[in-house]
C-alpha cells in the first residue's frame, strides 16, 4: 500500500462511529478492530490496514471463488463502463444482459430456461416467492397462497425471506410484518445421528415426509411453493441427508407445489457443479442465485424458472406489461459484464472440476480437527465446511469469537456465527493453502481452551 492510501485508511479508522454495520457487533468492533479493517485484496488474500495478510477462508462472504482483483474481470468492467455504464432496465435492455440470461439458462438443469435478474440474494428470494404466488393465480389456482420454508433456513432479509426463513433472531422483531400463511419444515440437523458425517449424512431422509403432513394439514390446494437451500449455508453447512431432496421433489410434484432451491451460496461452483440441483441430482422448478455468478464483484442475483412458469405469465395483450416487478438495477450492464468474465474463466479453467478435486482435500483437512478441545461437530460438502465449538457456559458465541480472533492473528479470516466456524475457500485455493488453513484453525481452537 502506498503512503497516501495508508494515511487515508488511518483517518477513516479514526471515525468508525457513523457506519452502522450489517449483521455485526457494532460496539465491540469499534473498540476492537485490530486486523478487521481490510485495506486491500488480491487472489486468495486480504491485507489489513495494519499490513497483515489474511487468507480468505470464506471467499469474502461465499462470493469470491476466483479470488480478488482478477485482471480479466477488472478489464471487462472497465470496458463495459466505457461502452455503456447503465441502461434503463424497464422496456429497454442491453444485449449482454440477454446473452447472460441465455448463458445461465444453458448452465441450469434442463427445463429451467428463463432468467429474471435482481441485485442480491434477498431480492432473488422475494422475487421467486412473488413469481410462485402470481403463477398459481395466472393458472386459475388463486387459493395457492401458502409458502413453506424450513427451520434454520436463511433466505435473506426481505420481508418474504424472513417469513420463509428459519432463524429466530432474523424473525422475532417483526412478527406482524411477515407473510401470512407460512409454515416450516423441520430442519435436518440431528447431531446424535450425524455428528462428524463426511458429506451427506445417511440419516434424515424421512424428515421430508413432514411435507406430506403439512399437505394433510393445510391441503395442497392452499400451498404455492416450498423453498429450501439444497445445502443450508448460513446455518453452518447443514448438508442434506441422502434421499431427502428427492423426496421433497416427489411430494411437490405429486401435489402441484412449486419447489424452489435457494442456491445463493450453492450456485455457480461451490458444490463442484453449476448448481446444487446438478450436484444432488434433483431438479426444482425455480433456482435463486447471486454471489458467485460474477465473483461478488458487483451486486447481481437472479431467479431461473421453468419454461411453463414464464409462459403462464405471457398472456393478455402483447403490448401490456406481464409481470409488475423489477429493480432499477435488474440486469445492470456492469454486473453482467463481470458475470460474463467470471463464467468465461469458470469454463476455461475448469473450475467446477477443480472444486471437485479440492473437496476431499478440504474434507480431510477439516475432519482432522476432530478430537481438538471443544470441537463437537464437523460438517462438509463441496468446498464448504463448518466446525461447531462447545459454547462457554452462559456465554454463547464467545468461544467462536475468541477462536476467530486467534485465527486472524495467525493469518486466517474464517467466518464465525454463534459458536460455529465456517469456511468456504476460494475455488483457486491450493491444497497447501487449505492444509495451512486447517492447521491454523487447529491452533486457534486450542487457544480458546
Ligand atoms: N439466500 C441464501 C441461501 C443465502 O445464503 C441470501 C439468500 C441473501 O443474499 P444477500 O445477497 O441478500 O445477502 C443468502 C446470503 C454466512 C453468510 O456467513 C451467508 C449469506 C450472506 C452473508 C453471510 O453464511 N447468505
Ligand atoms: N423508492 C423510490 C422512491 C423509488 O423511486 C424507487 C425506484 O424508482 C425505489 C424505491 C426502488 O428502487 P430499486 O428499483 O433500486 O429497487
Amino acid at each position: 500500500m502506498n503512503e497516501i492510501a495508508a494515511r487515508d485508511m488511518a483517518e477513516v479508522a479514526a471515525n468508525l462511529e457513523p457506519y452502522w454495520m450489517p449483521f455485526s457487533h457494532n460496539r465491540y468492533f469499534k473498540r476492537h478492530h485490530e486486523r478487521r479493517l481490510l485495506a486491500r485484496a488480491e487472489g486468495a488474500y486480504y491485507w489489513t490496514v495494519e499490513g497483515d495478510r489474511l487468507f480468505d477462508c470464506l471467499s469474502g462472504l461465499w462470493c469470491v471463488g476466483l479470488g480478488h482483483a482478477h485482471p480479466r474481470i477488472g478489464a471487462a468492467i472497465k470496458r463495459q463502463f466505457e461502452t455503456a455504464d447503465y441502461c434503463p432496465a424497464f422496456q429497454m435492455g442491453h444485449p449482454e444482459t440477454f446473452r447472460l440470461a441465455d448463458r445461465i439458462a444453458r448452465m441450469a438443469p434442463a427445463g429451467l430456461d428463463h432468467v429474471f435478474f435482481v441485485n442480491s440474494g434477498s431480492e432473488s428470494v422475494d422475487t421467486a416467492l412473488k413469481i410462485a404466488l402470481a403463477y398459481h393465480r395466472m393458472k386459475g389456482e388463486a387459493g395457492r397462497t401458502r409458502l413453506i420454508g424450513r427451520e434454520r433456513g436463511y433466505h435473506g432479509v426481505g420481508f418474504g425471506g424472513i417469513s420463509v426463513g428459519g432463524m429466530v433472531a432474523n424473525r422475532k422483531m417483526w412478527p406482524t410484518a411477515q407473510l401470512v400463511g407460512v409454515d416450516h419444515l423441520p430442519h435436518t440437523y440431528n447431531p446424535a445421528e450425524m455428528a462428524f458425517s463426511r458429506g451427506m449424512p445417511g440419516w434424515g431422509a424421512h424428515l421430508a415426509d413432514e411435507l406430506t403432513r403439512l399437505v394433510a394439514l393445510h391441503d395442497a390446494s392452499t400451498i404455492a411453493a416450498v423453498i429450501v437451500e439444497p445445502m443450508q449455508g448460513s446455518a453452518g453447512v447443514i448438508v442434506p441427508p441422502v434421499g431427502y431432496l428427492e423426496k421433497l421433489r416427489e411430494i411437490c410434484t405429486r401435489h402441484g407445489i412449486l419447489l424452489v432451491f435457494d442456491e445463493v451460496i450453492t450456485g455457480f461452483g461451490r458444490m463442484g457443479a453449476a448448481f446444487g440441483a446438478e450436484r444432488f441430482g434433483v431438479t426444482p422448478d425455480m433456482i435463486t442465485f447471486a454471489k458467485s455468478v460474477n465473483n461478488g464483484v458487483i451486486p447481481l442475483g437472479g431467479v431461473i424458472v421453468r419454461k411453463e412458469i414464464y409462459e403462464a405469465f405471457m398472456t393478455g395483450p402483447e403490448h401490456a406489461v406481464e409481470f409488475f416487478h423489477g429493480y432499477t438495477y435488474s440486469g445492470h450492464p456492469m454486473a453482467v459484464a463481470a458475470a460474463h468474465a467470471t463464467l468465461d474463466l469458470v469454463e476455461e479453467e475448469g473450475i467446477f472440476a477443480r472444486v471437485r478435486e479440492l473437496e476431499p482435500v478440504l474434507e480431510d483437512a477439516m475432519h482432522s480437527l476432530k478430537g481438538e478441545p471443544g470441537v463437537i461437530d464437523i460438517r462438509n460438502c463441496g468446498l464448504a465446511a463448518a466446525i461447531d465449538l462447545e459454547p462457554v457456559p452462559d456465554k454463547p458465541g464467545l468461544r467462536a469469537l475468541k477462536a476467530f480472533e486467534e485465527a486472524l492473528r495467525r493469518g486466517q479470516l474464517p467466518r464465525f456465527t454463534g459458536d460455529t466456524i465456517a469456511v468456504g475457500p476460494p475455488f483457486i485455493a491450493t491444497p497447501q493453502e487449505i492444509g495451512k488453513m486447517a492447521d491454523d484453525l487447529r491452533q486457534a481452537i486450542r487457544a480458546t481452551r
